[in-house]
């Protein structure tokens, strides 16, 4: 599920602007070390290969010997790696374990096995479905886009060797280290809104309520929005289609810093009313006073697993197919703008039938001092970021894996979907963390105008294009 990192920091692995904060950081690569032959071949392999713009795969004659593999594992100190894709216990062969294979289907939706693992991807849509784990284990198992050799890389100099050798698709920069600014402790008040047109499990809930009440509640929300922007809170929303398990449901964390409970209390009541004179009955929530925010990610009652804070490594694993798009303060601040991105959204919901999920936040450049970094420009003006994504579309290791043509026919759909978004969004654009890694515009939409200067950085300290881009 979508994290909340607010910010996304860039750093391009550029030898001579590393401050060196850590050890690690300490062991890099020298003139000397740069000039031995495992280092000298794999330059030279790169560079060969780079002139019609491809790198050797495993079938190319080109591909590097058992000898020359050797030789680059002692320049790695005994570093390099050659995993097999996590899931390969699963198929017939050498390794095959139908207990290992059951552990795995049970835990494939646990984070923590992904991100130990050094090859595994978080997601079944960037992996390409090549070795999922089956109950079938005759059916066959390749290597795929996962990496043969990896390097388990320790320091600095592990990665600068391991660049000499090869593109890593995908990424665009390394982070070797991280400077985060803390901040004092503000306490935190939050309570919980929810209505659904679906009778309600609970007893103490609230009744059912129609379509339209349920969609005039969705704008007497949008209204109240920019109000928790502006008190520095988070409005922490999904909406779930009428398809979903839930049906057509509305879900909302409302947190605001620094206010009593009173002072809260004041601040949602012309809310409350509002939806309670629509026909959406809503008493005053219960309110938590914390340090952390307080939102759940279930459509249900009584899911308190998912705290802000509280969360940690072992999240699931994430939705196959996910899009993001930011909507600017001019999207909600007139009565006309207001309908427009209400009903974009509600076209998503209800029409594509996909989840909404949405963060109601300004992340102002003049909150953090202004930094210079490469932020998206759109960011900072956002007042809501939105997300896109399949319901019940977890990715748990029991599901029938879908073929090329069908993964790329949701794809197609869910951009389809997104359009309307950007339609309402021009010159906005999408949360990198979070968005789709084939946006049909990622340029603009994960860099906006930053994008030229970025890849003019990247040319000059990438030249021979180790990592990739475009
Ligand atoms: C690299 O060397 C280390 C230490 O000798 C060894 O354990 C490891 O298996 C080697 N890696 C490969 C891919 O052969
Ligand atoms: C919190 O509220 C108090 C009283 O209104 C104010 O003096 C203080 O500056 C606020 N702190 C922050 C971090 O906004
Ligand atoms: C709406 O927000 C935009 C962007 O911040 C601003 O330029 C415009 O003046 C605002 N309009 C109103 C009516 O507040
Ligand atoms: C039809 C076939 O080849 N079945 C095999 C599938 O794999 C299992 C486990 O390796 C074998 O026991 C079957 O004979």
């Amino acid at each position: 599920m979508p994290s909340v990192t607010l910010i996304l920091i860039l750093i391009f692995l550029v030898a001579r602007v590393f401050a060196l904060n850590f050890d690690w950081e300490r062991d890099q690569l020298t003139e000397e070390t740069g000039s031995n032959a495992a280092s000298r071949f794999s330059s030279a392999t790169a560079a060969a290969a780079s002139l019609n713009g491809c790198r050797f795969i495993l079938s190319d004659a080109d591909w590097p010997s058992e000898e020359e593999w050797v030789s680059f594992n002692q320049t790695l100190d005994g570093a390099l790696l050659k995993p097999k894709p996590l899931a390969s216990v699963c198929y017939a062969g050498e390794g095959y374990s139908a207990a290992k294979c059951e552990q795995l289907k049970n835990n494939w939706a646990d984070m923590n096995l992904h991100t130990d693992d050094p090859t595994s991807i978080m997601s079944q849509w960037a992996s390409g479905n090549t070795c999922t784990p089956t109950s079938q284990p005759n059916s066959t198992c390749i290597q795929g886009v996962w990496p043969v050799y990896v390097v388990k890389a320790a320091s600095i100099r592990h990665i600068q060797v391991a660049e000499f050798l090869t593109m890593l698709p995908g990424t665009f920069g390394i982070l070797t280290s991280v400077v985060v600014k803390a901040s004092p402790p503000t306490p935190l008040v939050s309570g919980r809104i929810r209505f659904s047109t679906t009778p309600p499990r609970g007893s103490s809930a609230p009744p059912a309520i129609s379509t339209e009440t349920f969609w005039a509640g969705m704008k007497a929300y949008w209204e109240h929005s920019i109000a928790i922007c502006d008190a520095g809170g988070l409005g922490y929303s999904f909406i779930y289609p009428s398809s979903s398990s839930t049906g057509l449901t509305f879900t909302v964390s409302i947190s605001v810093p620094n206010k009593t409970l009173v002072e809260y209390r004041t601040f949602i009541a012309p809310l409350l009313e509002k939806l309670n004179d629509l026909g959406i009955p809503q008493s005053m929530p219960t309110l938590q006073r914390d340090l952390v925010p307080r939102f759940e990610h279930g459509g249900g009652y009584g899911d308190e697993k998912a705290l802000l804070g509280r969360r940690a490594l072992g999240e699931i694993t994430g939705h196959t197919l996910i899009a993001s798009r930011f909507f600017s303060r001019s999207n909600f601040n007139t009565s006309s703008s207001l309908a427009t991105a209400h009903v974009a959204i509600r076209h998503l919901v209800e029409d594509g039938e996909l989840s909404f999920h949405g963060m109601n936040y300004v992340p102002l450049a003049s909150l953090s001092a202004n930094p210079s970094n490469a932020v998206n420009p759109a960011f900072r003006t956002t007042v809501l970021h939105a997300q896109a994504f399949e319901p019940n579309a977890h990715w748990d290791g029991k599901a029938v894996a879908l073929a090329k043509e069908a993964l790329t026919a949701r794809h197609a759909r869910l951009q389809g979907y997104m359009q309307s978004w950007r339609d309402v969004t021009p010159e906005s654009g999408s949360y990198i963390n979070e968005g789709d890694a084939q946006d049909w515009e990622w340029k603009e939409a994960f860099f906006g105008p930053n994008y030229a200067r970025l890849a003019a950085i990247k040319r000059r300290y990438d030249g021979e294009v180790y990592l990739e881009t475009d």
